[in-house]
């Protein structure tokens, strides 16, 4: 299996973030992808190549210009007004506000695409998040090319950020942009299965009125989890889209054999799509350790996942998305790339 990675990702370093009211160290930190790195290598699950340049059309064909625009030059702006530290919003556009109008000075265009404060903007983040970009476009190269499965460990997230926000530790939609690209590739159907234990909720808006690509997501129940406003059962895509949105949504505390009837139920629906590609945005903060999250899953479940993905015979873009039990991110990634491989 090709295995992409680029050390840029050591660009997205922010300091703190904001956990049950208090400032403490970022849990999306830079030892997470170097933990995964260096725990696929050692498994010997195949060699790792630096991620290529596949160009970043697909990017532009999953995010607003505007959004773009502003997260490409944040930094210079942010510079020029004479502030040298992490860029944290004070405050987030609501749904209800007044959108369309990007405000002129620096903190107000912050707070405009923000939809949540835990997410801080370094002078590197957009560096990063572009490699994780690249990072995600090697994979479904290597996947398409080869028809099989490739891996990629793509830092900082994706699956939080939507059209014209970030949050949730996401910046430019990796899982999306590589979704995009195996269209544009020439795949006419497309799934997304999102295992992350927070549900994508900036994938399913990117793609929720459209049919051409189909989101699954098993995760924890929006009302006891972040991202708290997405996620619900009853979102099931709309216009053209309707019926190609599937929401699992399962309660704190769920273990495998809970999770596999939801796993079950998503594999049915990626065949009876005819779906021709598929991308996994691999979460591992499923597992019970996780110090974020509310699952139960054992490190020996994720190589029944990985199983799981196989039987969906697809070729397939792995990417890493979240998983902060540190001490055990590397095994649960490889675990499930084992399984995947039937090793
Ligand atoms: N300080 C991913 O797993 N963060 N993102 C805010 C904790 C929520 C998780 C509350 C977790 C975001 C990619
Ligand atoms: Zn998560």
């Amino acid at each position: 299996m090709d295995l992409f990675y680029s050390a840029d990702h050591v660009f997205q370093n922010g300091g703190a973030e904001l956990n049950k009211g208090s400032l403490v160290p970022c849990f999306e930190n830079p030892t997470r992808a170097d933990i995964v790195l260096s725990a696929v290598q050692s498994a010997g699950i195949g060699t790792v190549q630096s991620a290529g340049d596949h160009g970043l059309e697909p990017l532009h064909r999953v995010h607003d210009p505007r959004y773009l625009e502003f997260l490409e030059h944040f930094w210079d702006e942010w510079s020029r007004a004479g502030r040298d530290w992490d860029a944290l919003p004070a405050v987030c556009r609501p749904a209800a506000g007044r959108s369309g109008l990007i405000p002129t000075t620096i903190d107000g265009k912050l707070g405009y695409f923000a939809f949540g404060v835990d997410s801080p903007i370094v002078a590197g983040t957009w560096r990063a998040a572009t490699a994780a970009v690249k990072v995600a476009l090697s994979t479904v190269a290597s996947a398409a090319d080869r028809g099989e499965a490739a891996f990629g460990i793509a830092r900082p997230p994706g699956h939080h950020a939507g059209p014209d926000y970030f949050g949730g530790y996401c910046f430019l939609n990796n899982a999306a942009a590589a979704a995009q690209d195996f269209l544009d590739r020439g795949c006419r159907r497309v799934a997304i299965l999102d295992v992350d234990y927070h549900h994508g909720n900036g994938t399913q808006d990117i793609f929720y009125r459209r049919s051409d690509v189909l989101f699954v997501s098993i995760h924890a129940d929006p009302r006891t989890a972040f991202p708290y406003y997405w996620g619900h059962g009853d979102e099931t895509g709309a216009g053209p889209g309707e019926g190609a949105n599937l929401n699992l949504p399962l309660p704190r505390g769920t273990q495998w054999p809970v999770y596999s009837e939801a796993l079950g139920r998503a594999a049915d629906r990626i065949a009876r799509v005819h779906a021709e590609a598929l991308v996994i945005s691999l979460g591992l903060d499923t597992y019970e350790g996780d110090p974020l999250s509310g699952f139960r899953l054992q490190s020996e479940d994720f190589v029944r996942l990985g199983q799981g993905i196989a039987a969906m015979a697809l070729p397939t873009a792995f990417l890493l998305e979240g998983g902060y039990a540190i001490d055990a991110l590397g095994a649960n990634a490889a675990n499930v790339l084992r399984g995947y491989l039937g090793r």
